[in-house]
C-alpha cells in the first residue's frame, strides 16, 4: 500500500500546478452537450475519493461490508459541478488526494485483505479496491490532461 500512496501522492503533485494553470473558460469547456466539461471531471473524481474514503475507513472497522454504487450522472448534476468554483474543485480534489494517500498508507495489514462488495460487482479485497481508485484516477487524468480544441 506505500507504494499506491506514493503514487497517489505523484499524481496530486504532478496534476494540481497545471490544474491551477488552466483557464476556467477551458475547464468549464462541454466538448459536446453529452460530454463532461473538465469541471465535471474533477468533479467526479472527487465523488471517487469521497466514495473511496468510505470504503477505505469502514472496511478497516468492519470487515465483509456491502457498499453502494454511486450514480456518476446523478452525483455531478446534484452538485452543479458545471458551474462550480474551478480553485474550489482544484483545493478540494488536491486535498482529499493528499489525505486519502496517508489512509492508504496506514492501512493494517489485515484490513487490505477484508472483503467488499460494491454494487453489482463481483466481491474485491480492500486492497483491489484501493489499487483500482488510482487506475480510475489515471483515466481521467489522461482526460483533463487533453487540450480542448479552440473555438
Ligand atoms: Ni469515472
Amino acid at each position: 500500500m506505500k507504494q499506491v500512496a506514493a503514487a497517489l501522492r505523484e499524481r496530486v503533485a504532478s496534476t494540481e500546478p497545471k490544474l491551477r494553470a488552466m483557464p476556467e473558460a477551458e475547464a468549464a469547456h462541454k466538448p459536446a452537450p453529452d460530454r463532461w466539461s473538465k469541471k465535471e471531471i474533477l468533479g467526479h473524481l472527487i465523488d471517487s475519493a469521497s466514495n473511496n474514503h468510505q470504503r477505505f475507513v469502514r472496511s478497516q472497522l468492519e470487515g465483509g461490508l456491502t457498499f453502494p454504487g454511486y450514480e456518476q450522472e446523478g452525483w455531478a448534476r446534484c452538485q452543479h459541478y458545471a458551474s462550480a468554483d474551478w480553485g474550489l474543485l482544484i483545493d478540494l480534489w488536491s486535498s482529499y488526494n493528499r489525505h486519502l494517500a496517508e489512509v492508504i498508507e496506514l492501512l493494517p495489514p489485515a484490513a487490505t485483505d477484508e472483503t467488499c462488495r460494491i454494487g453489482s460487482y463481483d466481491p474485491m479485497t480492500l486492497a483491489a479496491v484501493v489499487e483500482d481508485y488510482v487506475v480510475h484516477l489515471d483515466h481521467h487524468l489522461a482526460q483533463l490532461a487533453r487540450p480542448v480544441p479552440a473555438s
